[in-house]
């Protein structure tokens, strides 16, 4: 059976600086989803990089010594082992100085050019020269970049530019046709009102001012914009290039989910799309801007000192204390924040004292009751039992709701009220009462039994969010199965021996 593909891509960090734990929790987040995909049965593509040129990326080479190609080297090499770190399962990793890329964007520059889509002008405004971003006179704030605050120069030269104009009114049906293009939809209503309908400028898409880049093959001292030069990187990676695409792009593009921050929204939903339609290509099925993972209140910066890095966190909170914070804390639409009180008070809660301690407590049970072996289930049910399942179903139901329209943090909420339903379940049932009375040997195996298919159901759900700890937990059950159907452990199997899987961490510990 031929399975259905998902194409999932993260953004592209800039190679300029070790990533921080807000670049991390993207590639989590992204993870998380290729994993429930590839639980589902999916046929996933999961494609991660780097984004390699630009005047920052220059700049910072020069100040540590190395050429551009050294500088990027190194930190390609730093995040990938981050990425490996934090178990991103991808499929691909793509660097925009891959000679493949590199050929391919100045190939799609040129047919631009000889289609009319991109033509060559003249900038005459001001210039940004640390965030590479012209501006006219009405956009600048005091003679400053009205994002950076930066000064800007002028600046009267020859440049590219591309007719993003002509495709505004095809951009806008599509959004109109597509609800589902920008999630959430906050986002879709930012960009339409705020960019869209104001009046699309053609965007300059050449530079000038530094030499690190794609060169436009007809008019070498132009240097490709490097946002042209970055998204192309989603298409590029499947092997696209302008005369005959291979069978890997035919078979996953258009994507199904670009997962980016809030801040690029504008780029993936505006001028991507608008490359796409004038390369007569499909577009995009969903782009998912996510809010931003703040440290404390405030957004991290190297100059607030307040960066935290995700290999620092993973020495004290093991990969998946990392991954189940990020991706627990994190609202759907808006930010989140990351503390280390808030990492331990959550470990705590959730890990240790509600997972933790139901599986430890149901396989030191089934030691000391069944001598390990999974007992069986009396057919006839009683209420409590009627109710744990029920709390089950109605998990399973929300849980898959909430994943496939991208609400993670929600569709953990949800298995952690299950679970918290399988500790009073345990409670109420007190399985060390039924143990004294030898008439109730049967009701003895039948909560035990439901207990350690809870843990299961639990660690199957979780698989996607913190894969170390429910391969773990499968396996002190001794079981593979992974069907979500209550009642299919098997009876008999034997449990392993007990292993604290998330130990209460205390307040003690400092960043
Ligand atoms: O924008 N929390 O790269 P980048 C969550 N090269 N996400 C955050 C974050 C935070 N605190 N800070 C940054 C670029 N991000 C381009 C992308 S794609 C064709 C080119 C996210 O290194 C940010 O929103 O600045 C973006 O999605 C990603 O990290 C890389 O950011």
């Amino acid at each position: 059976m031929n399975k259905e593909k998902y194409y999932i891509t993260t953004a592209i960090p800039y190679c300029s600086a070790k990533p921080h734990i807000g670049n991390v929790y993207e590639v989590i987040l992204a993870d998380a989803i290729a994993r429930y995909k590839r639980q589902k049965g999916y046929d996933v593509f999961f494609l991660t990089g780097t984004d390699e040129h630009g005047l920052k990326i220059e700049n910072a080479a020069k100040e540590a010594g190395l050429t551009p190609q050294e500088y990027t080297d190194n930190i390609c090499e730093v995040l990938k082992n981050i990425w490996n770190m934090v178990g991103a399962s991808y499929d691909k990793f793509i660097r925009t100085t891959d000679d493949y890329h590199e050929k391919a964007v100045a190939d799609i520059f040129e047919k631009l050019l000889l289609q009319g889509d991109i033509y060559k002008g003249k900038y005459e405004g001001w210039y940004c020269i640390p965030d590479e971003s012209f501006y006219t006179d009405m956009q600048i704030v005091d003679g400053k970049c009205p994002d950076c605050g930066r000064p800007v120069v002028r600046s009267n030269e020859e440049a590219y530019f591309f007719k993003l104009s002509k495709y505004a009114d095809r951009l806008i049906r599509y959004l109109d046709e597509n609800q589902d293009f920008i999630q959430p939809i906050s986002r879709k209503n930012e960009m339409l009102n705020n960019f869209i309908k104001p009046g699309l400028q053609d965007l300059c898409v050449s530079r000038t001012s530094f030499t690190w880049g794609v060169k436009v093959p007809s008019d070498p001292k132009h240097v490709v914009y490097v946002w042209i030069d970055a998204l192309t990187n989603y298409i590029t990676a499947l092997g696209y290039n302008t005369k005959n695409p291979t069978e890997l792009y035919k078979k996953y593009w258009p994507c199904d989910l670009h997962v980016i921050g809030k801040d690029i929204v504008r780029f993936h939903t505006i001028y991507w799309p608008i490359i796409l339609m004038a390369l007569e290509e499909p577009l995009p099925k969903t782009v998912y801007g996510h809010g931003w993972l703040n440290s404390g209140g405030d957004k991290m910066s190297k100059s607030k000192g307040n960066v935290m890095f995700a290999d620092e966190l993973i020495k004290k909170f093991g990969v998946d204390g990392v991954r189940y914070y990020c991706l627990a804390e994190m609202p759907f639409s808006s930010d989140g924040i990351i503390t280390s009180e808030n990492i331990i008070a959550k470990y705590n809660a959730d890990l240790a004292n509600n997972l933790g301690n139901l599986v430890s407590r149901t396989i030191s049970m089934n030691k000391k009751y069944f001598d390990k072996i999974i007992p069986e289930a009396e057919k006839v049910e009683a209420e409590q039992d009627i109710k744990l399942k029920i709390a089950f179903t109605q998990t399973i139901e929300i849980y898959s709701e909430k994943m496939d329209s991208y609400r993670i943090s929600e569709a953990i909420e949800s298995i952690f009220v299950a679970l918290s339903c399988a500790n009073k379940y345990i409670d109420e049932c007190s399985p060390w009462i039924l143990a004294k009375d030898k008439s109730r040997r049967s009701r003895l195996g039948t909560v035990i039994y439901n207990s350690l298919e809870s843990i299961r159901i639990a660690a199957v759900l979780l698989m996607p969010f913190i894969p170390e700890s429910s391969k773990k937990i499968l396996n002190l059950i001794n079981t593979k199965e992974s069907s979500l159907e209550f009642g299919k452990l098997k009876s008999g199997e034997l449990t392993k021996e007990n292993e604290i899987l998330f130990s209460r961490i205390d307040n003690l510990i400092k960043m």
